[in-house]
């Protein structure tokens, strides 16, 4: 069932550059309700919890550290057809890829540290959400 939900994370690069405030303007300014926001920080075993659908990728283990390695900011996001908007809105995973104007063209360094995360559909937006803000009740 869509949710019209989707679980977005601003990576430890684009936060600690000091983009955290404009990338959400952009998500905002697309339309998005942000419906809930947080400061946090993954341990490796958390992130490796979080991508362990690319844990048999040659860039697994970099990844896990790379996501790990400072604070991140998650949110789960609200708008209709949330998932593939939000695809559209950020942009290629590989940066050299991606459209002009989207917010890895913008804010991307490389493949990896590509800025931010956007779930791949339904049913991952909610186990996303639910990775992050399970504990939080009113979500
Ligand atoms: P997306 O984040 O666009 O859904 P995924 O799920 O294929 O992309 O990859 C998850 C994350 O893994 C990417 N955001 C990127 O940081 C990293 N990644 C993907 N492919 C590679 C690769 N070939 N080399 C290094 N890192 C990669």
């Amino acid at each position: 069932m869509a949710t019209n939900r989707t679980l977005t994370m601003i990576k430890p690069d684009a936060y600690a550059d000091g983009h955290t405030g404009e990338i959400l303007q952009i998500i905002q300014r697309a339309g998005f309700k942000i419906v809930a926001l947080k400061l946090t920080q993954l341990s490796a075993e958390k992130a490796g919890e979080f991508y362990a659908v690319h844990k048999e990728k040659p860039f697994y283990g970099d990844l896990c550290k790379y996501m790990s390695s400072g604070p991140i900011v998650a949110a789960i996001l609200e708008k209709e057809n949330a998932v593939a908007d939000f695809r559209e809105l950020i942009g290629a995973t590989n940066p050299a890829d991606s459209t002009t104007g989207t917010i890895r063209n913008l804010f991307a360094k490389s493949l990896e540290a590509n800025a931010v995360h956007g779930s791949d559909s339904d049913e991952n937006a909610k186990i996303e959400g639910d990775f992050h803000f399970a504990d939080d009740e009113q979500f």
